[in-house]
This record gives C-alpha cells, structure tokens and sequence, in this order.
C-alpha cells in the first residue's frame, strides 16, 4: 500500500488535529446519523488515553467515538478521494455522513476507503468508533473478560498479556488525499546488486488501476539526477555504478512513476528506494558482503501524552540519540511502527528488525515467570487469522523500505511447547511467499526456550533471544548470571552453527537517580555492571552478531507488582534523559564497528 504524497498529480489534506471523542459507557444506543452527544475533545494522532485528565477514560475497555468536520474543496471533487488511517486501535468502524464506509481490525496497519460516493455538499461529517479490545483472537493477545454491574451495564476488562499500557485511539495521521479516476495502485521495488561489478538491477513492478497508454519509470538519484529511464509495467531497470544503501550512509534514489495519457502524464508518484543486498551465510548476517553487528534497542512508540500516537519530534529524537551512541539498528518490538518511523529509518540509514503485533503468544502470560500456564498455550490461542492478516497487511506495507533488514513473525511465543512448529511454520512460509525481497525471518525467543527446549528455531534465519541471566534470573548475582549466560549462548552456537545468533532483549529495571556503593539491582550501577557482564560474553561467541538490549527508555506498561510507573529497563528514562550506561554503551558501540566485528 503506497504512502499518500504530494505530487504534480495527488492532493494530500490532513485530518489531523482537535476531533470530539467520547468513550462508550454502552448505556444508550449511539446514533451515527446524529453528531456524537458530547462535547470533550481529543487530539489527532495520540493516545486517547493520557489526554482526559480523567481515570474512567484513561483506564476505558471497550468502545471509544471520534468525530471530525471536514470540507473537501470543490476543484478536488472530481478527483478520485480515499481517506486513510495510518492506524486505529485496535479495531475501527467508519461512518462518513451516518454511512459505514469501512471496518478494519488490527491497530498497527494502515487502512483506507474512496469517498466520493459518500460525499456531501458543503460539510462532512466522520465518525469513527473504536475498539481496544483484545481477546485469545487478536494480536497484541489480551485475556479478556465482562461482568454486569448492578445496572445491568456490560462491564469489560483488558488484562495485557504483554508488558505495555493498552494505548488506543487513532494513532497515527487520518488523511484524504487524491488520485486522478486512473491511478498508480501499488509499486514494488526489487533491487538486486553484483557488489564486485557494482551493477544493480532494480525491478519495479507497477500495479494501475484504469487505463493508461503507457507506465513510464524514471529512476532518479540523490541530487535529482536521472539515472534511468523505461516504460512498462514490469520493468527490470539497470544501474551502473550504483550507490549502495549502507547501513549510517544510506543513498536513496527515486523510482518516478508516471501513467500516461495521450502524451501527457496524468498521475504521479515517487517511491524511495535504497540499493543493499542481505544475506545469512555460514553464521553472520551480511549487509552488502560484509559481517554487519547489530547495536541497538527494542523500543516502543511510547511518550508522555501522546502515548503510542505518533511523535515525531521524538523520532527524530531518538534516533539522534541512537547515532550519538554509536547503535545501528533497532527492533520495532512489539508491533509495526508508523510509516512515518520507517521512512525516516530509510534516510538516516538506520537498521530495522520489523516486528508484527504478534505479542502474548503464551499463555498466563504475566509476572510469575513460572510459565505453568504455558502448556495450553496452542490449544487456547485462536490467533492463526489474525497472525496471517498482520504478516500480509506488514509485508504489503514494508515491502520497499531499504531499512527493513528482517521481518519478527513473533515476540517471545510459548515455543518451547508442543505445536508452536505446527503453528509457526505455516506463518514463515507465507512471510517468505510474501515478501518480493526475500528478507530473512525470525522469532524473537524467550527464555524458557533454550536449546534444548524450543521447536521453532529450525524456521528461523537467526536466533534472537531476549534473556534476563542477572535480571529475572540470579538477580543480584552476576556471576552466576555469566555462567549461565556464556553456557547457553554455547549450546545455541554448538547445535546452530550456521544461524547467527543476537540478542533482540537483554535489560535491568533501573531507577534514574538510584546509586548504590554494592551495586544493588535497581540502581545505576548494577545497570552499568549489568550490561558490562553481557558484552564480555557477547564477545566471546563466534556467531554472535548483535545485540539490541531492553529498553531504549522506560516506557508505560499495566499495572502489577513487578512495575513501579511502568518498566524501567531504559537506558534513558522516558522523557530521555540517559542513565549512566550511557557513557558506557557509547564507549563500547562507537568503538565497534558497524562491519567485519565478528570475522
Ligand atoms: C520480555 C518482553 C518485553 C518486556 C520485557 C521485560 O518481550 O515486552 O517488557 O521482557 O520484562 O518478556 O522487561
């Protein structure tokens, strides 16, 4: 699904900005004819949640109204107009003029819907309801319940099984932007290079919709430079001398598509690609020929106010503090970012693990780390369809980002339990029928499946463990921890010798501010102690190659014992202020280099 731009032949509008918004007490019947009976507000994209000021909407399970006022101005009207969600959380009814228009479920992914039958004269009105609802049927997995209250009122409850706050709204920009009545649907870029002879060739296939006399593709470079041109709709264009995307260095060309029309071009538009070949061969992951080693984060799309809606002012942010430290790469655990994430990854060169929402596949999933529940976990779970969606819906959205190196199927599923192969193989086939550039796969693994335990790794490009040895597990104890820590990472190493292994999670919760002389847990200290103890190791193991620690900054999760205002695990906190190891982190990454760590 192409990203709305401005072009010679597309009008972009943004609905962004004060919607009215209600929560659904689910007392009286909503009338979607009506305007919303309510007069509070809520800014767009964000969170509803942290906005009201209020406990009842922000901790609200269940169903949420939105509603904006807009004017299509009357020289678009005979364009072709699609309004589109770069997501709504984490299910959308749409109405425009008490008119469903559309239904999409799943609050990560992008949806969208021609309007111009539905269109009035003079004013418009969109109303959206909502849903933050999770059950054993969606991704993320929530365990779901609802009880009646004295009234006779449905009463429902979202208990996470995963560790992050439920936001929900609409997260990310709504916008109506326009084609002309015979358009450009779709382009899919397959750029494949000779490093030695330094010759890409880039195969662009283009999807229409309506006629056009002929497609025309003319490939640009940096400087706005024609590199190449040709007609077609299935097009295998040649580069010469091309200049590859590197992983801080990223070159970027433009793939200028244009439908034509008696000679003249009638609709336009400019997807941005980057040259780079990657490959898992013999242990390592390569980037363009060479051993790339990943030094990163997990992140999350989390900020005060806005939530998990889109900010991209701590976009930019953050991935200026990422350079700064000498870090490459991170991991859009546990669901996919915005489009707008993605394409800045793509310019500044930063590298992407690209998570689907597939998080709380693990029964009783919660702070008992016993895993006693684990064992229905196949049985109980009814995510095959949605697992299916997210893949599709993520691969159809990614599918051109230079940054995308790997696609994460899942994030720590119970696959150390009998029918996660069953489950998982079926999944990583169709990520791998799916995606044109053939990326490599994984899951992201959690701690009960070690080497001996897990049934999936044989579906996995590489092994990606999150592990807490001297967190979770010997807390206080580092050198236990060590042990522990070298010996698994041995037998993965032994049993795989041809899957480079990294670690995807690794982390303490740390009080900003809380020092100890002993270098207790929770403090700064045994953070920095923490994260020392693991590079020793890392260092050692031949085929490892890389290591994206938990978290980038603290973030919002549920509630629960284990969490004092949320997880902790940040090396900045969450207004991002860097904790000691952050000295430590840059002196260790700056001196690592992006290439050729591990030989
Ligand atoms: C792992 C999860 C991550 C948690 C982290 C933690 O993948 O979402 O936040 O551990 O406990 O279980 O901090």
């Amino acid at each position: 699904m192409l990203y709305p731009i401005a072009t010679e032949s597309r009008v972009v509008v943004d609905l962004s900005g004060i919607w009215k918004f209600m929560i659904d007490k689910e007392v009286e019947h909503i009338e979607v004819s009506q305007p919303l009976p309510t007069n509070e507000v809520v800014a767009v994209p964000a969170s509803f949640n942290d906005q009201a000021l209020s406990k009842e909407i922000r901790e609200h399970n269940g169903y949420i109204w939105y509603e904006k006022e807009f004017k299509v101005a009357t020289a678009l009207r005979n364009e072709r107009l699609v309004l589109r969600f770069g997501s709504a959380t984490h299910e959308a009814w749409v109405y425009l003029n008490g008119k469903e228009i559309t239904h999409h479920k799943g609050g990560f992914t992008p949806f969208e819907v021609e309007i111009n039958d539905f269109l009035a004269d003079g004013a418009n009105r969109l109303t959206v309801r909502l849903s933050n609802l999770l059950d054993y049927t969606t991704l993320p997995v929530g365990n779901y319940s609802e009880e009646k209250d004295e009234n006779g009122r449905t009463i429902r409850k979202v208990d996470e099984n995963f560790d992050f706050f439920n936001y929900a709204g609409l997260h990310r920009p709504v916008k109506i932007y326009t084609t002309p009545r015979d358009y450009i649907e779709d382009i899919v870029i397959v750029p494949e290079v000779d490093l030695a002879s330094k010759k890409a060739d880039v195969k662009i296939a283009v999807k229409t919709a309506g006629t056009f006399d002929e497609v025309r593709v003319t490939i640009l470079d940096e400087d706005g430079n024609q590199v190449a041109q040709a007609s077609g709709n299935d097009l295998n264009i040649p580069i010469e001398n091309v200049k590859l995307w590197q992983p801080l260095n990223a070159h970027l060309y433009t793939a200028k598509v244009e439908g034509i029309k008696s000679g003249e071009s009638i609709d336009v538009y400019e997807e941005a690609f980057g040259v780079r070949k990657v490959e898992v061969k013999s242990g390592k992951f390569l980037i363009n020929g060479q051993h790339f080693y990943f030094k990163g984060f997990g992140k999350h799309e989390d900020t005060f106010v806005q939530g998990r809606g889109l900010n991209e002012a701590y976009n930019v942010l953050d991935i200026n503090l990422m350079k700064d430290m000498g870090a490459n790469s991170f991991r859009t655990s546990h669901y996919p970012y915005s489009e707008e994430m993605m394409r800045l990854c793509d310019r500044e060169g930063i590298v992407v693990i690209d998570e689907t929402p597939a998080v709380g596949l693990f029964h009783g999933f919660g702070f008992d780390l016993s895993g006693k529940n684990a064992a229905a976990t196949w049985s109980e779970l009814k995510t095959k369809e949605a697992h299916e969606q997210v893949i599709t819906e993520l691969i159809d959205r990614d599918k051109n980002h230079a940054c995308v190196v790997m696609w994460s199927i899942a994030n720590e599923p119970a696959s150390h339990i009998e029918g996660a192969y069953e489950y998982f193989e079926p999944l990583f086939n169709l990520a791998r029928e799916l995606d044109p550039q053939n990326r490599p796969c994984t899951l992201v693994n959690i701690l009960m499946a070690t080497p001996k335990e897990d049934k999936t790794s044989d579906l996995v490009d590489v092994i990606a463990l999150n592990r807490y040895y001297g967190w979770y597990l010997q807390n206080g104890d580092l050198e236990a921890a060590e042990k522990e820590t070298r010996k698994e990472l041995l037998e993965w190493q032994e049993k795989y010798p041809d899957k480079p292994i990294m670690y995807t999670e690794y982390g303490a919760d740390t009080v900003a501010g809380f020092h100890s002389a002993y270098g207790e847990p929770f403090s700064e200290e045994y953070q920095e102690d923490y994260y020392r103890m693991n590079s020793k190791v890392f260092d050692e193991i031949p085929n490892f190659v890389g290591e994206q620690l938990w978290n980038f900054a603290d973030f919002q999760t549920k509630f629960g014992i284990m969490r004092v205002q949320g997880n902790k695990k940040g090396v900045f906190t969450r207004s991002r202020e860097p904790k000691m190891v952050v000295r430590y982190l840059k002196d260790r990454w700056t001196n690592i280099p992006h290439f050729g760590y591990k030989k």
